[in-house]
């Protein structure tokens, strides 16, 4: 008997077992509904929201969760959760010296709870698993923005449902711009570009296929934006690309067909110290990197492609995006040699070892063994301090990541090798491959109360692979 919890353990070695077998054959039956070629469909970029009210503090927003029919495949209709009704939601703009209020209104039939990934937002705003907003009803969601510039996003997290409502729409970007970012005048306007990737998988109808049990060979059509493999037409000047990783599970190693780096400026919670280039960019479920790209570089005509490398992905999984290089612009944006010290680490005074398993009897998704329980605290840490986690995916098989919520870390290593690139600045997400160690260290002096870590591979999440940490005053 296949129960729930053991099914998603057999989902997720669905995938890598097809894998080793080498064949797709076996991963159910072909689509009806099938993908238009690469690159026939222009990406689109979510709108960005406008405010309801602006105060001399505040920007005040209002959105409604709510059921709608897109158009994801040309000519196909698709029915989404989204925020406003779009797919994705729309992105929200914020400024580090203001506050933004958002008033969610649930005009779903299942709860939801919005989390700001990345967001240092008090415990009662952070949209934990439990605190949910019920179908009609309401709730205003508060963030201090007290933090640097950095590309985060909004998404759902009301447990048990999140890896279903995420998949059918429920994440948007939110980004927090600050004045130190302002005065390095780096890409901005038309060429600031939030860039979501995800994976789908539709019905013979055109809806979305969700099941606990599909992993990345079940869900093999990529979107950008929503948009199947989408082409993107660029001037011959600088662009940001917010890249972020919205699927509930796929990884991501992202690079240029080309060859050429991808300069990499900023990590989940900001700004690089200086520009890193790039040939290959690892990307976990729920982490962002924005890299700046000059397609000054490149002749009129030219046609990049935005790959993904990955040993997961296959045939339709592998070109995520191309870039259509037009005429050459004037650009007065820059790309500066530096752009934000990174402060020196405290001296941590803990260090805990946190251990990411399925149980091996029952299949669940387990923290240090256990599954998530809402009142249960299972760590408990003192206000200001530097401690060092060591986290360990004890899984021979499964790569798991790991997300904090309420702070930032740093990475000082893997199994013992420092990293680099995005992966060296401030992280709220981070991948731990199967059998390995990520050792990171962050302070915990943003707010008290209570928060989540867990693994951010949302099938995994919603089945329990989550615990919980208190800042006590
Ligand atoms: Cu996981």
């Amino acid at each position: 008997m296949l129960t729930r919890r053991s099914a998603i353990r057999l989902g997720a070695l669905g995938g890598a077992g097809l894998l080793l077998s080498g064949g797709r054959a076996a991963a159910g039956t072909a689509p009806a509904v099938t993908p238009p070629a690469p690159f026939t469909v222009p990406l689109s970029v979510p709108p960005v929201l406008r405010p309801v009210r602006r105060t001399l503090t505040s920007d005040v927003y209002a959105l409604t969760m709510k059921e709608a029919d897109v158009e994801i495949l040309p000519g196909v209709t698709t029915r989404v959760r989204g925020y406003g009704g779009l797919f994705p939601g729309p992105t929200i703009r914020a400024r580090a010296d203001r506050t933004t209020v958002v008033t969610h209104t649930n005009g779903l039939t299942v709860p939801a709870s919005v989390h700001l990934h990345g967001g240092h937002t008090p415990s009662a705003d952070d949209g934990q698993p439990m605190d949910m907003v019920m179908p009609g009803g309401r709730r205003t969601y508060t963030y201090p923005n007290q933090q640097v510039a950095s590309t985060l996003w909004y998404h759902d997290h009301a447990h048990h449902t999140e890896a279903e409502s995420v998949f059918l729409g429920l994440a948007g970007t939110y980004l927090l711009s600050d004045a130190w970012e302002d005065c390095l005048r780096l890409p901005s306007g038309d060429q600031d570009v939030v860039l979501m990737l995800r994976d789908v998988k539709l019905d013979e109808q055109g809806g979305i296929a969700f099941s606990m049990l599909d992993g990345s060979a079940e869900r093999d059509i990529l979107l950008v934006n929503g948009r199947p493999q989408p082409y993107m037409k660029v001037s011959g000047r600088k662009y940001r690309l917010r890249l972020l990783n919205s699927s509930n599970g796929r990884h991501y190693l992202l690079g240029l067909d080309n060859g050429d780096a991808l300069t990499q400026i900023a990590s989940d919670g900001g700004l690089l110290p200086a520009p890193v280039p790039a040939t290959t960019v690892a990307l976990s479920p729920g982490e962002r990197v924005d890299v700046v790209v000059d397609f000054a570089r490149y002749a009129e005509g030219t046609r990049l492609v935005l790959t993904n490398t990955d040993p997961e992905a296959v045939d339709r999984t592998r070109d995520v995006l191309r870039f259509d290089v037009g005429a050459p612009e004037p650009d007065d944006s820059l790309l500066p040699d530096r752009l934000r010290p990174l402060p020196a680490l405290g001296a941590a005074t803990v260090t805990r070892d946190v251990v990411l398993d399925f149980d091996p009897v029952s299949g669940d998704p387990t923290i240090d063994g256990k599954v998530y329980d809402p009142d249960r605290v299972d760590t408990q840490v003192a206000f200001g301090a530097d401690e060092i986690w060591r986290v360990y995916n004890k899984d021979v098989t499964f790569r798991h990541n790991f997300h904090v919520h309420g702070v930032h870390f740093r990475v000082l290593d893997r199994d013992g090798t420092p990293v680099s690139g995005h992966e060296a600045g401030w992280k709220d997400t981070v991948a731990i491959p199967n059998g390995s160690t990520v050792r990171l260290q962050a302070r915990f002096d943003r707010h008290t109360g209570r928060y989540l870590y867990h693994c951010h591979m949302l099938e995994h999440s919603s089945m329990g692979m989550m615990a919980q940490y208190e800042v006590l005053s």
